[in-house]
């Protein structure tokens, strides 16, 4: 599309994440507006339609038959994930697809196998963790050897409350996902084996949900990385990540944006959520979709990412299931993913 003409999006599922980019295309992007939201639940459609003043529909399929979409956001939930894409695929539309890609190995690659049939990129996966401004500098830091070769990373990724109803699994494939990919882009490596040990559940945890879990990840580098992934862990949002390579560590996420001093103590404040945490991020992630379209490209986190991604998790399940060290059963990377 044209440089200069607004690109119009239809946003697929407008529970809290996908109301929140909503309104994030109204407020912080330019060039974009939505043009059509949809949601099963009809009545949350109209409400951020008529807050959006655009058309609402409960089909995905009639929002994208509709002559104002130029591109499409899916942030349904993520068993809705492989229709939706297929939709847009179909549609030769671009994507950006919230994280997980899919929910399961399979299905990654039948989505991967329709980008592919169309020959060209259509899909950005969501992994936001690659706009945060620190993350980014971590990256680029590695990226410079002047650390010299990492070793390990250690990750932590703490929520207050999982939503209820939240499985064990969940923990891998919609929280830890954002680690797997993370180290994978980190060091360029993939992600071999994954080991989830089960340290006795907090009492806060869910009955039956095994939270905190301890991941081990190895990469084909020979680097271990590991997590500790913790969804109702009470007291705040905190997302840390420390390389330690043969020269240094470099650690991000600490969130000491300010420090206070008073009355004999000294602290700051800990956000709560991901949205504030990582509103930066996400601003970051949207924008750079909307110009990487308006430029007629694609670019950021794959649908190959995505799948890489399914597949980790996908080990990570069974180990935490069955237990023991569960290697990973990687797929080829197709040409088309470089
Ligand atoms: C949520 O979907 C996210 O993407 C957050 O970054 C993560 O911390 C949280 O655990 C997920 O449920």
């Amino acid at each position: 599309m044209a440089r200069s003409s607004t690109l119009n999006i239809a946003v697929i599922g407008v529970g809290r994440m996908g109301a929140d980019h909503v309104r994030r295309i109204q407020e912080a992007v330019s060039g974009a507006r939505v043009s059509a939201v949809v949601d099963a639940d009809a009545e949350r459609a109209e409400t951020v339609a008529a807050r959006a003043g655009c058309a609402a529909f409960t089909d995905p399929a009639d929002a994208l038959a509709a002559a104002d979409v130029d591109a499409v956001l899916v942030a349904s939930s993520s068993p809705a994930h492989e229709a939706a894409l297929l939709a847009a695929l179909a549609h030769d539309l671009p994507v950006l697809c919230e994280k997980p890609l899919t929910p399961d190995p399979a299905s990654a690659l039948r989505v991967l196998e329709a980008e592919q049939r169309l020959g060209r990129r259509r899909i950005q996966v969501g992994f936001m963790r690659r706009y945060d401004a620190e993350y980014l500098r971590l990256e680029q830091l590695l990226r410079t050897g002047r650390l010299g070769r990492p070793l390990l990373l250690h990750h932590r990724h703490r929520n207050v409350a999982a939503p209820p109803g939240w499985a064990s699994e969940l923990l891998i494939s919609d929280s830890l996902v954002h680690e797997i990919d993370v180290t994978r882009w980190l060091l360029g490596q993939e992600i071999t084996a994954v080991t989830v040990l089960r340290p006795t559940p907090s009492s806060h945890a869910p009955d039956g949900v095994q939270d905190p879990q301890f991941v081990v990840l190895e990469t084909d580098g020979g680097v271990i990385a590991d997590v500790e992934i913790f969804v109702n862990c009470g007291f705040g949002y905190q997302v840390r990540a420390e390389a330690v390579c043969e020269r240094g560590t470099a650690q991000v996420g600490d969130g000491h944006a300010m420090v206070t001093q008073t009355d004999g103590r000294w602290g700051g404040t800990i956000a709560q959520d991901y949205l504030e945490r990582f509103e930066d991020a996400y601003d970051r992630e949207l924008r750079a979709w909307v110009d990487s379209v308006r430029r007629g490209t694609t670019t950021g986190p794959t649908a190959w990412d995505g799948c890489a991604a399914a597949a980790v998790c996908a080990a990570g399940v069974r180990s935490l299931t069955e237990g023991g060290r569960v290697p990973v059963e990687l797929p080829e990377r197709p040409a088309l993913y470089g």
